[in-house]
């Protein structure tokens, strides 16, 4: 005993200080001789943060000492891993939960209009002429998947990159979006003769991080070199229980600490301290392109969007797509201050009513004349110049202004309300003190801009919504509830997506594809068009597409096609069936002459079906295998494929 006293206050002594700061926690005292010199720093800093209630349950010492251990464990991680550690952190929420407790608008003083950018119309001569400036710019480009969410919304128990984007072929979302650089990289070298491997970057977190890795290292990273690929994993933050910023225990574990994600905003923080920006402007990186986790159409407009970067020189290019009114996605806004400030910035879709109430729009979050909010879709895919990016975060770390998400944000409709309200403050009663379940700090990552000076060149694409834009986020039932003419973003959307982006991309090409029909599935009204995939490297953009289809084609409404060969050439075909050809790079094939058979067919199946895998039963179809066309080329040579 007598060595245990010495050990504390000899700790004790070496802190300089006296104990005196465990006294606002009893059992902390009595625990503090097993402590180390650094547990005991923090549980100082905890103290002094108000934080004292955290060892309130405490058992004497001598008793679950390993899960004290822990608990120190834990919070030296939450304090490692926040720039400026635990204390800013609470400081921050404090000041946040004031503001929004006393209803404080974060855009107090600005005016928002409708801002202007770059609007692209798929397949003209300006799309096409950027999709080139594109794809020659790609060989300097670094992507950056943000992984770490845990699709709440979508209710799915697996992570969302490992969902087929479509049941056709079965592709995954990650296999897709990997399968889509490694073309990118490869039409690159192919125009410039200069041959870069692009990197990839994946942030992940610990819901989705060992099951991210291992649907890499089991599908061998779907083709991409191991070392091309980095996951960088961000942590949680600690929750909060009232506005006095009182960090929340584990219900279920009185010695851990309640944490949720911290939003998609870490990604700067984590590219920028992990080293990987310098490693990529080292290396002659010029852009980093961010994306989020299930957008299937994605990469049909990454090209065209890269192409007005390199042409407009934006340090900043948000792609959007028009948005309809109190659609779940932000807002793209000019905001103008009073002082004059002004800049181009996503406004989130909580906030962009309030924000339009507020300065003398008295309807709100509303519909223009063309049937659209005026202002565009933030989809969240970003391309920043990484010179001027690298610079900036030399100056901030990537700490990004963060928010909370009070209720009184939230007026809008019930949907809205009822999509995101895992993510917003309820508080108790109406003194506003404390929360009915706990809360955190969040940041988001188009946020970058705000603290750009007004020098920035920030711009923004807008395109079609059908070619770039069809995310899965929203079960079933939730996806059932969407006011008609707002988008589902369910499965069974984002597939049907994906076979009308490519039934109209090849009608622009010059093929006879057959109308669509109406069907239900899951409660939802879709367009089924006919079943149409390839490979990115067989049509990554507009130009090459037009080069592999000739004049005289037709695909029947109830047909299925999938491409999954390079140099596959439709010359006078006429499908009505389901036809799938796979062929080696260097096969070329002519595929001509009328295909019929009884083709796969779309039949409907009842999410609540618990006999049918998840990831079926989310769509509400499936698709029966009836009979096709198959033919595989394996070797090199020319060949015609003619039924
Ligand atoms: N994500 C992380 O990597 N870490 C996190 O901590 C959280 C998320 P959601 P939401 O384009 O449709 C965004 O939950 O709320 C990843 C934009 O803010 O799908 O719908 C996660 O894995 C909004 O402006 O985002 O809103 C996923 O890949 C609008 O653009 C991504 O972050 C909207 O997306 C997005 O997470 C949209």
């Amino acid at each position: 005993m007598a060595s245990t006293l010495e050990s504390t206050t000899d700790n004790l002594s070496k802190l300089d200080i006296d104990g005196g700061f465990a006294n606002s926690a009893p059992n902390l005292l009595k625990n503090l001789s097993t402590l180390s010199f650094e547990q005991i720093e923090l549980a100082k800093m905890l103290t002094e943060m108000g934080q004292s209630h955290l060892f309130e349950q405490w058992a004497e010492p001598g008793v679950d000492d390993e899960e004290k251990k822990a608990f120190f464990d834990q919070v030296a991680r939450l304090n490692s891993s926040y720039p400026g550690g635990l204390k800013s952190y609470i400081k921050t929420a404090r000041e946040l939960l004031t503001d929004s407790k006393a209803g404080k608008n974060p855009f107090d003083g600005f005016t928002p209009s409708v801002p202007t950018g770059e609007s692209l119309t798929f397949g003209n001569d300006t799309f096409i002429n950027y999709e080139q400036e594109g794809v020659k710019e790609a060989k300097n480009a670094a992507f950056v998947l943000v992984a770490g969410g845990l699709g709440e919304r979508l209710g799915y128990n697996g992570i969302k990159v490992a969902l087929p984007a479509e049941t056709t072929s079965g592709t995954c979302f990650l296999q897709n979006y990997i399968e889509c650089i490694l073309a990118l990289q490869d039409a690159s070298c192919q125009l410039t003769q200069e041959c870069k491997e692009i990197p990839f970057a994946i942030m992940t977190s610990d819901d989705t991080h060992l099951r991210t890795l291992e649907l890499l290292e089991s599908n061998s990273y779907f083709g991409m070199k191991p070392t091309q690929v980095k996951l960088l994993k961000q942590e949680k933050v600690a929750c909060l229980d009232d506005n006095d910023a009182r960090i929340a225990l584990d219900p279920k574990n009185k010695y851990r600490i309640q944490t949720k994600p911290h939003g998609h905003g870490d990604v700067h923080s984590l590219l920028y301290s992990s080293g990987l920006l310098k490693t990529w402007h080292d290396t002659g990186v010029r852009w980093v392109l961010f994306f989020q986790d299930t957008n299937g159409l994605l990469f049909k407009a990454i090209p065209a969007a890269l192409g007005v970067s390199a042409t407009k020189q934006y340090h900043v290019n948000s792609l959007a797509v028009p948005r309809k009114a109190k659609e779940a996605i932000g807002g793209i806004t000019k905001l103008t201050h009073a002082d004059g400030r002004s800049m181009v910035i996503n406004v989130e879709y909580n906030q962009l009513d309030p924000l339009l109430r507020a300065t003398g729009h008295p309807n709100g979050d509303v519909n223009c004349e063309t049937g659209y909010s005026p202002f565009p879709g933030n989809i969240n895919q970003l391309i920043l110049e990484l010179g001027p990016y690298l610079e900036e975060l030399k100056n901030t770390g990537g700490a990004i202004k963060e928010f909370v998400n009070p209720k009184a944000l939230l007026a809008l409709t019930e949907y809205l309300v009822q999509l995101k309200c895992s993510r917003m403050i309820l508080y108790k009663d109406s003194t506003k003190s404390s929360f009915k379940s706990s809360s955190r700090l969040e940041c988001m990552m188009q946020d970058y801009p705000k603290t750009l000076p007004p020098s920035a060149r920030v711009g923004f694409t807008v395109m079609d919504t059908w070619l770039a834009y069809a995310p899965v986020k929203n079960n079933p039932e939730d996806a059932a509830k969407v006011p008609k003419g707002n988008p589902y973003h369910s499965a069974t959307s984002g597939e049907t997506a994906i076979y009308r982006a490519n039934s109209l991309i090849l009608r622009k090409a010059g093929v006879q594809v057959g109308d669509p029909v109406e069907e239900v599935f899951n409660g939802q009204e879709v367009e089924v068009w006919p079943r149409i995939t390839w490979k990115p490297k067989w049509g990554l953009i507009f130009s090459d597409i037009r080069k592999k289809v000739g004049k005289n084609c037709s695909i029947s409404e109830k047909s299925t096609l999938v491409i999954k060969g390079r140099n596959v050439f439709l010359e006078d075909l006429s499908l009505d069936g389901t036809l799938i050809v796979d062929a080696v790079d260097k096969a070329e094939v002519k595929v001509e002459g009328s295909v019929q058979n009884k083709g796969w067919t779309i039949e409907s199946v009842d999410y609540k079906d618990t006999s049918i895998p998840e990831e079926i039963r989310i769509r509400g179809f499936k698709i029966n295998k009836i009979e096709q066309l198959e033919k595989n080329y394996n070797e090199p040579g020319k060949f015609s494929l003619k039924p």
